[in-house]
Formats: C-alpha cells, sequence, structure tokens
C-alpha cells in the first residue's frame, strides 16, 4: 500500500526531524524526498509549487493531495488527521497553539540561529550573536520553570507541541545552549524519549530520497 504521507526534507533540519519524529510516534510510514539546501533545491519553481517559502520541511497528504507547509502547521495537520498526540480538551488544544507560537517567538530563531553562525552557515556581529544567545536563553529558562512539577508541556500526556520543542532543542547544544543547566528540560526530554518508537536526530533522515520510511 503506498505511504499516505510524502514528507520533503533535509538531513540536517531541525523543523524536518521535528515532522519524522512524529511521523515516527504515530507509526506512521512515509515516503522521503531528500532536498539539497545547498544546491538551491527549494528555490526551484518546482518546489516553490510545493511550499512557497522556499524552505524545508513540506509534507504531501496523499489523502487529500494538498501540500503542507510550515512544521508548526504540518505536526497540527499530522496530529489532527491521526489523532494522536492532539491534547484532550479544547483548553488543551488553545494552550498547545499557544506554546507553538511562543516557541517561534521566543525560542526557535534563537537556538537555530545561535546554531547556524556556529555551524558557519551565517556571520553576525558579537552584539548580534549576543542577544540570540540571551534570548535562546531566557526562553529555556521560561521553558524549564514551566515544566517544574510536570511530565509535559500541556496537560498530562505528550501532546505535538512537546513533539515541535523536542525536536528543536536537540539541536541546541549545537548552537552554544547548555542543557545541563535546566534540570527541568532534561526531565522532560527522557519523557519523549522514552516514548515507543522514538527516534534521535543523529539516526533520522538520510541524504538520499526513500520509500516507505
Ligand atoms: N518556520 C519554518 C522554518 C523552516 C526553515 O527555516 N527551514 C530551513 C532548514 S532548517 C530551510 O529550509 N532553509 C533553507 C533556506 O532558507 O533557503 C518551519 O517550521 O517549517
Amino acid at each position: 500500500m503506498t505511504a499516505r504521507f510524502e514528507l520533503h526534507g533535509m538531513a540536517r533540519s531541525g523543523p524536518a526531524y521535528a515532522i519524522m519524529l512524529m511521523l515516527r510516534l504515530c507509526g506512521e510510514k512515509f515516503d522521503y524526498i531528500h532536498v539539497n539546501l545547498m544546491a538551491g533545491e527549494q528555490k526551484t519553481p518546482e518546489f516553490l509549487a510545493k511550499n512557497r517559502f522556499g524552505v524545508v520541511p513540506a509534507l504531501l497528504d496523499r489523502n487529500n493531495d494538498h501540500v503542507y507547509v510550515q512544521s508548526a502547521s504540518i505536526l497540527e495537520h499530522i496530529a489532527e488527521s491521526l489523532k494522536q498526540f492532539t491534547g484532550k480538551t479544547k483548553i488543551e488544544h488553545v494552550q498547545i497553539r499557544e506554546w507553538m507560537f511562543w516557541s517561534w517567538d521566543r525560542l526557535i530563531p534563537n537556538i537555530y540561529r545561535s546554531r547556524a553562525m556556529r555551524l558557519g552557515f551565517r556571520t553576525y556581529g558579537f552584539d548580534t550573536a549576543h542577544m540570540y544567545f540571551n534570548e535562546g536563553n531566557a526562553a529555556l529558562k521560561m521553558l524549564d520553570d514551566h515544566l517544574s512539577g510536570r511530565n509535559w508541556i500541556v496537560g498530562d500526556a505528550a501532546t505535538y507541541v512537546d513533539i515541535a520543542l523536542y525536536g528543536v532543542l536537540a539541536y541546541a547544544g549545537a548552537g552554544g545552549f547548555e542543557l545541563k543547566l535546566y534540570p527541568n528540560i532534561n526531565k522532560w526530554m527522557s519523557h519523549l524519549e522514552a516514548l515507543p518508537n522514538f527516534i534521535t536526530p543523529g539516526t533520522h533522515l538520510p541524504m538520499v530520497s526513500q520509500k516507505e520510511m
């Protein structure tokens, strides 16, 4: 049987990892299309027809032939359509979205920009680099405080916001962030790592396209 989903991604992309992790945790097989970012494949007319933003990930859902883009929106679609990791109540749904919006406002750009600088993909002056690093740590502190006495970000079970944020924090070390300073985040990450079918970023997406992963 053909896989329902086709993920377009790149091995070292955090948002692509988050989608792959979500599909794996849902027990859902998917086809994988490698997008060569270094060669600029994400800016070709063919790819832009799938994702107008010219970035990975993108997810084709063969059930309605729609290509979903922006990892936050993709995760929400997977959760809702597979009825997994959704949160239990209407208020939980709202809280999940609040954390998703917060993360793209305060946490994720600071982590990824710090990482991109360390990997040599971007260059910033000292003040700018310092600002991303400090704001990233302020966001980590906020998340760590929230996780005090909790197993999950929202409610009493894992939801897609846990998966989204795990997908980012798995790369925080590469941005120079010391997660050991955040004990509640560490504990929460170990809860997610204990879920069935969990897969680490190091062993995830290949550098070639692959059927039925
Ligand atoms: N907010 C987007 C961010 C996606 C993003 O920035 N992807 C990076 C890889 S991690 C990318 O494709 N960069 C290529 C480019 O900007 O040309 C999402 O969550 O999907």
